[in-house]
């Protein structure tokens, strides 16, 4: 589709619609682009706001904006000034706590209870966490010898890479979001930050927490737009960008590198995944089936770090499988803002019909569906949203496109093994390589699996449970570098190292 074709012109009627309008946030200021396009509920279908797509121009001014910044006073501001900034910003966000919420879960259609028990109190905690981080980061030293036996002092100073360009997809908004922005503000760079076009809300909410918080202007910057041909593709090519950190799809990384590749611009990339979770005999069962529904259902499967391949040594495979049914046909799928629903609508009818093809692919390369593999109905505006089925396959082929490319539903397919060497090998089998699960009450077990997974993340009897301090991302086709604790700080910060002969 062309940008022309998703783009509305703009009209003095857009401003007489009772939709709200978002706009872009550019030098402190809300400014509107060219064109408008619909941002879409997808629990009904509905479009809820008119979102300024940023052209050209406008990223151009984004940038600008941010390159002054860095000159300013936020380029003198030290480190505990800057981290006094990032507790403000936590601070509102959690002032507006339910206008986040509201937000995010019409923009996204999860649930509202999902959203503030994950997303939003995330979103604070990224800013608390990188602000205390930058404060107590220490300086490398090292004393060498010089060659005629005397001394040198060697130390690295961090400062700013510059004006960073920060992407994000619409799965996690807020919550991915945050975690680049923060580190970024942390180390004392610039942003200019472009979320995914399905969810333009939180990200405008932030602006204006920003704008609340007395950021100074610049600093942070904020263009809506889509990828290829639109403000994305700008962001990414522009010459006075000098880093780009991306969230998304792996073959969206692959364009984007392409894109940096002429200005040798760093990258780092948290992308796809389809992540394996290994379930032995011997593993806590209720516990077993209680988090792992979470780990093949939660945000309607919509997580990166969600397990699509669910590996059952065989004594337990019927069991694991009855398990998992009871609990995919419990869940309360329904309107997000009811707070008893636990699963809410994909978000979009583009991305409905690429889970819904994957559905038809399973069937036709020989799949038992356990459960859904279709659309509910619900006999009200539901049905004009983009809802699934929470589904379970059994019986393809390692080789089932199912099991090997990222669905990224609420579907898992689930196979059993007989020895622990052939679950490793099945659960490594892949390109991607960003998650895995272990489920054993064998601690030695735990250990020597976990150490052999080809992934940046294993979690042993648990699943998506963070350490914002811990390296995170992936192998292979799930990205480049590591985010979190001293890896975020090194990527949004250049080291200069210093020798002195004493
Ligand atoms: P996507 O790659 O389609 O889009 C992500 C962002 O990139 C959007 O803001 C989009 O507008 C922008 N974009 C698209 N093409 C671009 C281009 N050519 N140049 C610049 N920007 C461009 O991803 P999505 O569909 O929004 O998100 C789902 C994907 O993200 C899944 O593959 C999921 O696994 C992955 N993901 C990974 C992680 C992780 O931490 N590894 C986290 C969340 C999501
Ligand atoms: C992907 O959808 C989830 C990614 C999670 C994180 O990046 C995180 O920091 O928890």
């Amino acid at each position: 589709m062309s940008v022309q074709d998703r783009a509305i012109p703009a009209s003095p009627a857009a401003n007489s619609t009772l939709v709200p309008e978002l706009r872009n946030f550019v030098d402190g200021e809300f400014v509107a682009g060219d064109h408008f396009f619909d941002d879409v509920n997808p629990a009904d279908g509905t479009v809820i706001a008119r979102v300024s797509e940023a052209g050209a121009n406008v990223v151009d001014a984004a940038v600008a904006a941010a390159r002054r910044a860095l000159r300013g006073e936020w380029g003198k501001a030290g480190v505990w000034q800057r981290a006094a900034l990032l507790y403000k910003i936590a601070e509102g966000i959690e002032a507006r706590f339910n206008d986040f919420v509201q937000a995010e879960s019409a923009d996204t259609g999860k649930p509202v209870a999902l959203a503030s028990r994950l997303d939003v109190p995330r979103a604070a905690a990224n800013f608390r966490v990188f602000a205390d981080l930058i404060k107590t980061a220490g300086l490398e030293a090292f004393e060498t010898e010089t060659p005629d036996g005397k001394q040198a002092l060697n130390y690295a100073v961090r400062k700013p890479i510059g004006v960073v360009g920060i992407i994000t997809p619409w799965n996690l908004p807020l919550l991915l979001l945050t975690w680049k922005v923060a580190p970024a503000l942390a180390c004392g760079n610039t942003v200019v930050v472009k979320p995914s076009e399905e969810t333009p809300a939180s990200a405008t909410l932030l602006a204006e927490v920003m704008r609340d918080a007395g950021v100074p202007s610049g600093v942070f910057n904020l263009v809506h737009g889509f990828g290829e041909g639109s403000t994305g593709e700008y962001l990414v090519s522009h010459p006075d960008v000098n880093a780009i950190t991306f969230t998304g799809e792996s073959r969206t990384g692959a364009a984007i590198m392409k894109a940096c590749a002429p200005g040798v611009k760093p990258v780092s990339f948290e992308l796809g995944g389809k992540n394996a979770a290994i379930i032995f005999a011997d593993c806590e069962r209720d516990e077993t089936i209680q988090q792992m529904s979470d780990a093949v259902f939660l945000n309607t499967g919509q997580v990166c770090l969600c397990a699509e391949r669910v590996y059952v040594e065989r004594s337990i495979f019927d069991w694991f499988v009855s398990a998992m049914k009871h609990k995919a046909e419990s869940l309360q799928i329904g309107w997000p803002q009811d707070r008893s629903t636990n699963m809410g609508p994909l978000i979009s009818r583009t991305h409905r019909e690429k889970v819904l093809s994957y559905f038809r692919k399973a069937r036709q390369e020989g799949a038992t569906i356990v459960t859904g593999g279709g659309v509910p109905e619900f006999g009200d505006e539901r049905d004009n949203g983009f809802y699934v089925q929470p589904t379970i396959l059994t019986g393809l082929p390692e080789s089932a496109c199912c099991v090997t490319e990222e669905i990224f539903g609420p579907v898992c397919h689930i196979a059993p093994f007989d020895s622990e060497d052939e679950a490793l090998a099945m659960a490594n089998d892949t390109e991607y390589g960003l998650a895995a699960s272990i489920w054993t009450s064998d601690l030695k077990r735990a250990h020597r699996v976990a150490r052999q997974m080809n992934v940046g993340i294993t979690w042993v009897n648990c699943w998506f449970l963070r350490d914002l301090r811990t390296p995170f991302g992936g192998v292979g086709l799930s990205g480049i570098g590591r985010e979190g604790g001293v890896h975020s700080l090194n990527f949004y910060s250049e080291l200069n190292n210093i020798c002195i002969r004493l």
